[in-house]
């Protein structure tokens, strides 16, 4: 049996992309429309509590193109946290002038391809920032779920784990050049969603995006193994811009 790549998670993960019904919103009078922003202003408040003490992260973006409206995402200690988040943006006023455009549940993964050193890789904070990340508050996201090839020719779990390795070191280094420009979070999701990853990406320039996804288009890990879902890209949203976006 091949031997299968050991892994660190983190914090689970959940991308909740959501659409706004304008007619409905148009429709509601302006107290019904304050009271669901006042309530949306509270747990944008409270998400940014939680970050504040580490239980966890949130970003939200606004979606361009018609796929979405905005994102939520979460990162938490467990899924029970991020059911119960779920469930309590839902019963909001805010959340019944939405409707569900997608979501993807995963966990923040590394793997240990191209780990160094001993010793009990969770005792490094360096590992631990990675495993439970504060979401950067980046200009734009760009988030799309991926697989890697179990076909006859290109299948990456035939692959031995010297051969996955050295494929993955090309792979990180291309990486690596985008370091300071592109901030990449991995989240895995076999067993937990329909794809095998979801890759979470952060820039203050959306063309890093193209570049950097271009770029390992030609690198054999992706040219050869990868299989990608649908891409979402779209801009950060703080309190002030989400209002904007509602504002009538
Ligand atoms: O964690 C590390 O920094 C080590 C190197 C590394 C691993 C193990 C790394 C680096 N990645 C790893 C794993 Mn990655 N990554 C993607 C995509 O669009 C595409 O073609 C692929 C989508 C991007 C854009 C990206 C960026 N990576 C993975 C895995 C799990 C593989 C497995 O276990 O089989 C996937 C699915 C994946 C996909 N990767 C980097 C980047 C960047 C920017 C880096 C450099 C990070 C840094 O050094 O800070």
């Amino acid at each position: 049996m091949n031997e299968a790549a050991l892994t660190l998670e983190g914090w689970y993960a959940l991308h909740d992309f959501r659409s706004i019904n304008w007619t409905a919103w148009k429709a509601a009078d302006d107290e019904e429309r304050a009271g669901a922003l006042e309530e949306l202003h509270a747990f944008l408040q409270e998400w940014s509590n939680v970050e504040q003490v580490k239980n966890g992260s949130t970003a939200v973006y606004s979606v361009v193109g018609q796929k979405a409206d905005f994102v939520f995402m979460h990162l938490r200690e467990t899924l029970e946290d991020l059911n119960a988040l779920e469930n309590a943006f839902n019963k909001t006023t805010f959340a019944q002038y939405t409707t569900k455009s997608y979501s993807y549940v995963s966990v923040v993964e590394l793997s240990n391809y191209l780990a160094s050193g001993g010793g009990d890789p969770k005792a490094n904070p360096e590992v631990m920032a990675r495993l439970q990340p504060i979401l950067p508050k980046s200009k734009y996201i760009c988030f799309y779920p991926m697989n890697k090839k179990r076909e006859l020719n290109d299948n990456w779990y035939m692959l031995s784990m010297d051969d996955r390795r050295a494929l993955m070191r090309s792979h990180g280094l291309i990486g690596r050049s985008y370091a300071g420009k592109v901030k990449q979070i991995i989240t895995g999701s076999v067993g937990l969603d329909d794809w095998e990853w979801g890759v979470t990406l952060f820039s203050d320039d959306a063309l890093q995006f193209k570049k950097l996804v271009y770029e390992m288009r030609f690198d054999e890990v992706s040219a050869r193994y990868g299989e990608f879902g649908s891409f979402y890209v779209g801009n950060l949203l703080d309190e002030q811009r989400f209002e904007e976006m509602l504002k009538l």
